[in-house]
């Protein structure tokens, strides 16, 4: 199971939410977010001038478990054990997911990142170029999304899943027209993804405003430049043991689950509040 040696994995904890400067600015967008930060990486660096928000990065790098010495990510430590997420998703699956599935995309992403390398230094096969951005598109964004959907995962009985807080609330009120409504059109998302992917909510800069989207795979129907802020993994390796082929009341007993100040913290980050 888990180690306790290591830091716990707390999207509440005061190094998580004060890192806005991190130097990787990923998004659960993982493709878009990955594709462009990795070219940005090798010279560690942030682009000049950019506004706080913009730099604001969500799950932070050290989230991700990036390491800037190795150059390479890890899988982050759960905040909680396998079984704190009963009934509502069984710990065999907690720990499949994140100790199997996760781990792929996590080793999936650096063996992408060292063959780019490698063919950046004239070392590898440059006609594989386009297996390899695919490779760290999916790669990289299955551990975005993975990293952002254990953020937002509270046990039930920590009493984090009621509602949003009043300033994320009166969005979602105004956007969907009432909290029920908005988990309703969620969950038909969610219910509605065609073979494995997730469901999204998402703050849209550009029109200031919450959208649900649906996501295929781990990195195609993104919405280009919303920054997300709460997702539902839909594969069938989320909840198949359990629930078998009946996603709605996989989906329905997530919604226990949310950790809702871990998504108002997105969204006010989202926001550059
Ligand atoms: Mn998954």
């Amino acid at each position: 199971m888990q180690s306790s040696s290591q830091p716990a994995f707390d999207p509440t904890s005061a190094s998580a939410t004060t890192r806005r400067d991190a130097i990787l600015s990923m998004t659960a967008l993982g493709a878009a977010g990955l594709a462009m930060a990795a070219p940005a990486l090798a010279q560690d660096a942030k682009p000049a001038g950019a506004p706080a928000a913009a730099r604001a990065a969500f799950p932070s790098a050290e989230q991700l478990g990036w390491d800037p010495a190795k150059r390479e990510y890890s899988l982050p430590k759960l905040a909680h054990p396998y079984s704190a997420f009963e009934p509502h998703i069984d710990a065999q699956t907690m720990e499949i997911h994140h100790s199997k599935h996760h781990a792929a995309y996590v080793a999936g992403l650096n063996k992408a990142l060292k063959e780019l390398e490698k063919i950046r230094k004239g070392e590898g096969d440059a006609s594989l170029i386009k297996h390899w951005e695919r490779e760290l598109a999916f790669h990289g964004g299955g551990h975005a999304n993975h990293t952002m959907f254990w953020l937002t995962l509270a046990p039930a009985n920590a009493g984090l899943s009621g509602k949003p807080s009043e300033a994320l609330l009166r969005q979602i009120e105004k956007d969907f027209g009432g909290f029920d409504a908005f988990m309703a059109q969620f969950g038909a998302a969610a219910n509605a993804v065609e073979g494995g992917g997730w469901a999204w909510l998402m703050w849209e800069p550009m029109a200031q405003a919450l959208i649900i989207t649906q996501m295929e795979k781990q990195q195609e129907m993104y919405f280009n430049g919303a920054r997300p802020l709460l997702g539902i993994d839909v594969w069938e390796h989320a909840y198949y043991l359990k629930y078998q082929n009946k996603r709605a009341d996989y989906v329905k007993a997530w919604a226990n689950l949310i950790n809702w100040p871990a998504v108002d913290e997105f969204f006010a980050r989202a926001r550059g509040a």
